[in-house]
């Protein structure tokens, strides 16, 4: 694993010295956005408007972040109209890579390139940064839109509506401020939160990430304990951003990043929901668990050096939820 600078490969792990071994996730470079009419949006530039067939995905299963706009790309109707491409899950000293000998990998639909960094170097050829998923590709401008999950699914959630004639709304105009509320608690303690835990390369950096992140999983079970979703009777955003990382949780995070004090399944309410979230229509078919073991056990080899794949425990995730 490694990052561009100014168009070339460096491999090297994340520099955790000059921060005291924490982890410290860095900003997304391409922030552009698909809007109905190709008007610019909050950040980036104009021109990107939105069309059946113009774009592309390009994803890791394994990724929470890239899961996230996979799912949203099913629940708004966008699978005609946005294609994808996934990576190999070994993400090594090439960092992601179009191999193809695992099920599911497709490698590169569109230009049949070997890495994914290739995508990067082809939007802009001397970048910087990390090579990171999910991109969005456009196959019109020949180059990325954005590669921020989190705005990725607010074009989705709207931009295509006209186009698609599905108006389900993740992102409701009234509930905005709470949810951006949740949402952030959420990102630092949850999602990111087992990342800084499992990353971290001192015993202070761990503490200081394994406690707020099991606070917010009991808070969420009392959140959960009266309503079915976050925001009450209706799927929003929030529930999709907390989804992905729950989905990873008892098989990756309990064991890989030393999430360790519970498992999900010890959670009656939070399991579930993360259950009836997976039994939503087509988003079992976004969630791939042997893209999930397999990259993470298998590319970290400083958390788990003989890269020994382990048994994973047993979960019924067709068990019925009993929520509504
Ligand atoms: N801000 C990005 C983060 C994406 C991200 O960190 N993806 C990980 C995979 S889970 C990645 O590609 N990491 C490669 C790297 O950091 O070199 C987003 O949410 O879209």
């Amino acid at each position: 694993m490694g990052f561009l600078q100014d168009g070339k490969w460096n491999d090297s792990w994340y520099d955790t010295k000059s921060t005291g071994g924490k982890f410290v996730r860095s900003t997304a470079g391409f922030r552009n956005w698909i809007t109905p009419d190709g008007a610019a949006g909050p950040t980036g530039e104009s021109g990107f408007k939105a069309e059946a067939g113009r774009y592309h995905l390009y994803v890791s299963y394994a990724c929470p972040w890239a899961h996230r706009t996979l799912i949203f790309r099913t629940l708004k109707g966008l699978t005609a109209l946005i294609t994808v491409s996934a990576v190999h899950p070994d993400m090594l000293s090439d960092g992601w890579t179009f191999s193809t000998d695992f099920n599911g990998a497709t490698g590169d639909d569109l230009f049949g390139l070997p890495y994914l960094r290739d995508i990067y170097t082809r939007a802009m050829p001397d970048v910087s940064g990390r090579v990171t998923v999910p991109i969005l590709w456009d196959k019109e401008r020949g180059t990325i839109v954005s590669n921020e999950s989190s705005e990725i699914i607010r074009m989705f959630n709207s931009a295509f509506d006209h186009i698609t004639g599905n108006t389900l709304d993740f992102w409701p105009e009234a509930e905005r401020h709470e949810i951006e509320k949740v949402n952030e608690r959420i990102y630092d303690t949850v999602n990111n939160g087992v990342y800084k835990a499992g990353f971290a390369t001192s015993q202070d950096a761990y503490d200081a990430a394994i406690t707020p992140l099991f606070d917010t999983l009991d808070w969420l079970e009392e959140r959960l304990s009266k309503t079915r979703y976050l925001m009450g009777d209706n799927q929003t955003e929030a529930d999709w951003r907390l989804f992905t990382t729950l989905a990873r949780f008892d098989l990756v995070y309990h064991g890989h990043f030393k999430c360790n004090k519970r498992m999900l399944k010890d959670y009656p309410n939070l399991w579930a929901y993360t259950r009836d979230l997976y039994q939503t229509q087509g988003v079992a078919k976004t969630t791939r668990f042997d893209h999930c073991v397999r990259h993470y056990y298998y590319s970290h080899d400083m958390i788990n050096p003989h890269r020994i794949l382990p048994i994973t425990p047993e979960l019924d995730w067709s068990e019925p939820h009993g929520r509504d």
